[in-house]
């Protein structure tokens, strides 16, 4: 059997990266698709007091469990089942709880910092870069934050002073000369959606001289 095709999408904050993955993942049901989302490698903060969680930079590299990340892909690509974790971003806790993943062939691989990180990006065969305008991005996280993710206006505004726009243009934005496809206007943008389903597609009907 060969082994799976590994696909990254990054992008900004609230650039559509879920929403191109879901779109990918809905056009290939047909397809084993294995998914994995960068925010469920969020670190555990437990040890830190509640008020302190709310001062970590989110958007830092560091913020995440990376090994943890990129020994679950080693799994997937040996075709292998992982146990997810579950972050829980009300409380930045990593839940007791995990989600079973079963390996596929294609491994889709989502979040801020994919295309940042040199251990997940050499193990993509395909690199996706959502690339929507800051401004669109900074009205849809507010809209986010605000209304599912309980937070108030005063502490978004300033999150995203001190460290979303900041890591966006340290790690984020850099990250983009790292793909091989950019998606413009994000997730609604169904013609790059479409084409790059028939790309997927035709790589995993012809694994072996595609790849
Ligand atoms: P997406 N994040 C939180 O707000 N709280 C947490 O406990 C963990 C993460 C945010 C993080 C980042 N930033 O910008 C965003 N902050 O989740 C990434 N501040 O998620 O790609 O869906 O926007
Ligand atoms: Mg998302």
């Amino acid at each position: 059997m060969s082994s799976p095709l590994v696909v990254g999408i990054a992008g900004g904050t609230a650039s559509g990266k879920t929403t191109v993955a879901r779109k990918v993942r809905e056009a290939l049901a047909d397809c084993r698709v294995a998914f994995i989302d960068q925010d469920s490698y969020y670190r555990d903060l437990s040890d830190l007091p509640m008020a302190e969680r709310r001062e970590v930079n989110f958007d830092h590299p560091d913020a995440f469990d990376t090994e943890l990340l990129v020994a679950h892909l080693a799994e997937l690509k040996a075709g292998r089942a992982i146990q997810k974790p579950v972050y829980d971003f009300v409380t930045c806790t990593r839940q007791p709880q995990t989600v079973r993943v079963e390996p596929g062939d294609m491994i889709l691989l989502e979040g801020i910092l994919v295309l940042h990180m040199k251990p997940l990006r050499d193990e993509m065969n395909v690199r996706i870069y959502v690339d929507t305008d800051d401004d669109l991005r900074i009205l849809r996280r507010l809209e986010r934050d605000i209304h599912e993710r309980g937070q108030e206006f005063d502490h978004v505004v300033s999150q995203y002073l001190r460290h979303v726009r900041p890591m966006h243009m340290g790690f984020v934005e850099p990250s983009k000369h790292h793909a091989d496809i950019i998606v413009p206007q994000g997730g609604s943008n169904d013609i790059a959606i479409g084409m790059i389903v028939s790309a997927l597609r035709a790589r995993l009907m012809n694994p072996v001289t595609q790849r």
